[in-house]
């Protein structure tokens, strides 16, 4: 059984960071190259020489170029020259080399996937003022998914630990991961044979991107119910949110099951996906940890029992010196 869940583990994991995000929403989308196209005065039936000239698809998306024309045309990314930069300085335009479909006569068509965000300039190599763009918008999964793009289909997510004795959930807010936008990573340990929250475990966690470590936290320790971390990535790309070395924190005598020393085989990584923020470009936002919350409370704590204890002082002493002192009249001894 243990054996079984490591290597589950080392497939899952192995399969990691192998392939680019599949948007399997794809669609297609045809732009016309319209009949008078290959007539730079506009004195034919077409008002433009692509139709749609301007066109917004996302990462993934195909276009097909129908040629509706009575001549022959290209797709050709570059910059064109423009009608009167044709006309007057008979500029040819410039192809960058990215596509072409070169030469495609009437009925014909052709087509091209977008893999990659971005706005793509084009033209006709034979028609250098025709000119086209297309607007490529990065896909973004509105569902919960790893750094590969698969859906989780339960989420919050969860793994057994390969040692077969720890199931972590783990999930985020908001769904769709985001730079220079607080992200939340929530995560709760389970006993993995009876099912029963585990509370106050000890554990490290850390989070990787682009090969680096960006946050680490050793010796942490849930809390009831589970735990949390947030942070605010800066770059776009692939994440992955590794939990390890799970150990019982003081007793853990409300479980059944038993945490041996070695916690070698009590992990567990977690990947998702971080998307170029494209309506903030900046971080505002701070963040803390529940590390630095405790922290933080503890100041708070201090400062309620020093604060006052200081006012305290400040008053009796204040008191002490205006302490009306008494001339006690002697006594003078009465005979009985
Ligand atoms: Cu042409």
């Amino acid at each position: 059984m243990q054996k079984k869940f490591f290597i589950l583990f080392v497939v899952a994991t192995s399969f990691l960071f192998t392939g680019n995000i599949q948007n399997s929403f794809a669609e297609d989308f045809v732009v016309s190259i319209p009949f008078g196209a290959f007539n730079p005065e506009l004195n034919t039936p077409a008002k433009v020489w692509y139709d749609p000239p301007e066109l917004s698809i996302v990462e993934g998306d195909t276009v097909t170029w129908v040629n509706d024309d009575r001549e022959g045309h290209t797709v050709t990314s570059g910059s064109g020259a423009g009608r009167f930069d044709w006309m007057d300085a008979k500029n040819l335009g410039e192809p960058d080399g990215l596509f072409d479909s070169l030469r495609f006569m009437p009925d014909e068509s052709w087509s091209y996937t977008f893999e990659k965000a971005g706005d793509y300039n084009y033209f006709c190599v034979i028609h250098p003022w025709m000119e086209g763009i297309i607007f490529v918008k990065p896909f973004i999964p509105d569902y919960p998914h790893d750094a590969t793009g698969k859906k989780y289909e339960q989420f919050p997510t969860f793994l057994i630990t390969p040692d077969g004795s720890i199931e972590i959930n783990f999930s985020w807010e908001p769904r769709v991961i985001k730079t220079h936008e607080k992200t939340n990573f929530i995560y709760r340990f389970y006993d993995a044979i009876y099912d029963q929250p585990l509370r106050k475990l000890e554990y490290d966690i850390a989070i990787l991107q682009n090969n680096q470590v960006l946050y680490k936290d050793e010796g942490a320790v849930s809390g009831a119910g589970g735990d949390y971390r947030q942070w605010i990535f800066e770059e776009p790309g692939p994440i992955i949110v590794k939990i390890s070395n799970i150990k019982p924190y003081g007793s853990v005598a409300e479980t059944q099951i038993n945490l041996g020393p070695d916690a070698t085989a009590r992990l567990g990584d977690f990947t998702a996906m971080v998307y170029e923020n494209y309506e903030k470009k900046t971080t505002t936002e701070k963040i803390v940890q529940p590390r630095d919350t405790l922290q933080f409370y503890y100041e708070i704590a201090v400062a309620m029992i020093i604060v006052p204890a200081i006012m305290l002082a400040v008053i009796v002493l204040y008191m002490k010196g205006k302490k009306p002192t008494y001339n006690y009249p002697e006594r003078k001894a009465s005979p009985v």
